[in-house]
């Protein structure tokens, strides 16, 4: 069986363990967020990318699920004895390779999908990890700005505004000022990274892990040829809910879900998603009123227990998901 997931960072690769365990023989493609992707110190972070490889390579800080496990922070402290930052974003010395590795291919010609592979080629995470796009796209956040000066401001009638990227919002700022809009800069312009289009049409199901819809999952969606492909591969779409009991399992997705007007509840995300798009969705046990209104919108619901405790539980969430795929084909 080829399946195909959309995957942003922590929730995307706990998701993918569990896929892989429930589904042993399957052939898995993993079409990665780039949008959370920054340059610091003059090389290339891929945090999403870089969670799903470590996590399904068994390299991952298992309880922070990011970053490298056994981790030293001596480059970051010695950066910071210049005066270099960001002293906010905690980039660790084992975890620096890899950015120097992909920022030194990338500067010889390799295209992020070439550099991707071959990270992949030491960690092995047994699946085919494609980042969305070779294409430079950065998710920029828009928030108030009470230090811009008042011109700006003053002709909208409104306080002034500035975009920071997705970093700066949700590491730094800890998403704790209002997000009024998400930007995946440079979106437009990008095409698929080679292998995604085909990996899509070749699929049997396509998943959607319980992934930050707006900024993981929607990043990738916003990439354009990749929704128009999902909805012409006339295959099964499946989303898992990363909204249980109208809050985020973990993080601030509620807060990156207002600024594109969607409430935190699970239905409110598969109804976002759309019937055009989503076949199947799968809810909290928590959440089970919501099937019917999930179902109203046009897209199977079931309620099962959706909490990643484990390989073993979210084994069992993915095979509920493979399984509502076979009664919606
Ligand atoms: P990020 O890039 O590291 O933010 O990771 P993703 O975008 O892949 O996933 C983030 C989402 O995972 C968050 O919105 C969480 O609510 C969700 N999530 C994390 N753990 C769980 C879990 O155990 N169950 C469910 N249903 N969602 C989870
Ligand atoms: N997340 C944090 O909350 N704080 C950090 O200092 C941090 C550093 C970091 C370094 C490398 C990496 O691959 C990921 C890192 N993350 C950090 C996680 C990551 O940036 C975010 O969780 C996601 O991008 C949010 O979607
Ligand atoms: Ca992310």
């Amino acid at each position: 069986m080829r399946i195909v997931v959309l995957a942003g960072g922590i929730g995307g690769a706990r998701f993918l363990r569990g896929l892989k365990s429930a589904a042993p023989d399957a052939d898995i493609t993993v079409i990665g967020n780039t949008g959370d992707d920054i340059h610091l110190f003059g090389l290339k972070v891929c945090p999403d990318l870089d969670t799903v490889m470590y996590t399904l390579g068994g390299g991952i800080h298992e309880e922070q699920g990011w970053g490298r496990a056994c981790e030293t922070f001596a480059v970051k402290e010695e950066l910071a004895a210049y005066g270099v930052g960001p002293e906010w974003f905690g980039l660790g010395d084992r975890d620096f390779a890899t950015h120097i590795v992909r920022t030194q291919m990338i500067g010889a010609g390799y295209p992020l999908s070439a550099v991707t592979e071959a990270l992949c080629a030491r960690w092995q995470p047994g699946v085919r990890l494609l980042p969305m796009t070779d294409d430079r796209v950065e998710t920029h956040v828009l928030i108030d700005d009470p230090e811009a000066g008042g011109a700006e401001g003053a002709a909208v009638g409104r306080a002034p505004r500035k975009a920071v990227h997705f970093q700066e919002y949700w590491v730094r700022l800890r998403a704790s000022v209002p997000a009024h809009a998400v930007i995946p800069v440079g979106a437009e312009q990008a095409k698929p990274a080679p292998g995604v289009l085909d990996a899509i049409a070749g699929a049997d199901v396509i998943l959607f892990p319980p992934s930050n819809p707006v900024v993981s999952v929607g990043t990738i969606l916003a990439v354009p040829g990749i929704r128009e492909a999902i909805a012409e591969a006339g295959v099964p779409v499946v989303g898992l809910s990363p909204i249980v009991g109208d809050a985020p399992v973990r993080g601030m997705a509620d807060k990156v879900l207002a600024a594109v007007g969607v409430e935190s509840t699970a239905a409110a995300v598969a109804r976002h998603y759309g019937s055009g798009l989503l076949d199947g969705w799968l809810v909290d046990t928590v959440d089970a009123a919501a099937v019917s209104e999930v179902e109203a919108a046009g897209i199977r619901c079931r309620a099962v227990p959706l909490m990643m405790t484990d390989v073993a539980a979210t084994a069992r969430m993915a095979t509920e998901a493979l399984t509502l795929a076979e009664e919606v084909r």
